[in-house]
């Protein structure tokens, strides 16, 4: 059984998980319409990377005779100015979300709930990756120069295909 205010703050981060999910695959519009097709593939797998993450916690809840929450949907902003300027949003909202998943593992300590905190590990550990791998995007971002966005483009479809970059 779990206790409430881990249930509670579970059924929160149900709720952050699919804004990520929103909020990616408003950019991977965005940038698609733009005509980048390695960023938009990028983001595209990466707003069903955080479907799943959403899926985990629904079924985690359950499982352990709590009761899910499925949230509406908050519309995510449509425009997201330039490619460089995005990847920096999408780098604060994975530290938000790293934060949100520390919190998580804080409440289950406090409330003696070891097996949800054995569960969240696999969270903190993906927040490592995910965070890494939007950092390294960045980087090589800087280093090709704002000029050179189409190989920019064309190497992080490469990096897709390596399955790098936070995305497992
Ligand atoms: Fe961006 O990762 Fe979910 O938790």
């Amino acid at each position: 059984m779990l206790p409430k205010k881990v249930e509670e703050i579970l059924n929160v981060q149900i709720r952050k998980e699919d804004y990520s999910s929103q909020l990616y695959l408003s950019m991977a519009s965005w940038a698609e319409n733009k005509g980048f097709e390695g960023v938009s593939d990028w983001l595209f797998a990466q707003a069903e990377e955080e479907r799943m993450h959403m899926l985990k916690l629904v079924k985690y809840i359950n499982e352990r005779e709590g009761k899910a929450v499925i949230p509406g949907i908050d519309t995510p902003p449509a425009d997201f100015g330039d490619v460089a300027g995005m990847f920096e949003k999408v780098l604060a909202h994975e530290k938000y979300i790293s934060g949100s998943i520390n919190e998580i593992v804080s409440t289950c300590i406090a409330e003696n709930d070891f097996t949800t905190q054995s569960f969240m590990q696999w969270f903190v550990t993906e927040q490592i990756e995910e965070e890494a791998g939007v950092r390294a995007i960045l980087d090589k971002l800087n280093l090709l120069g704002k000029n050179n966005l189409y190989m920019f483009d064309r190497d992080i479809m490469s990096m897709r295909a390596r399955g790098g970059a936070g995305q497992n």
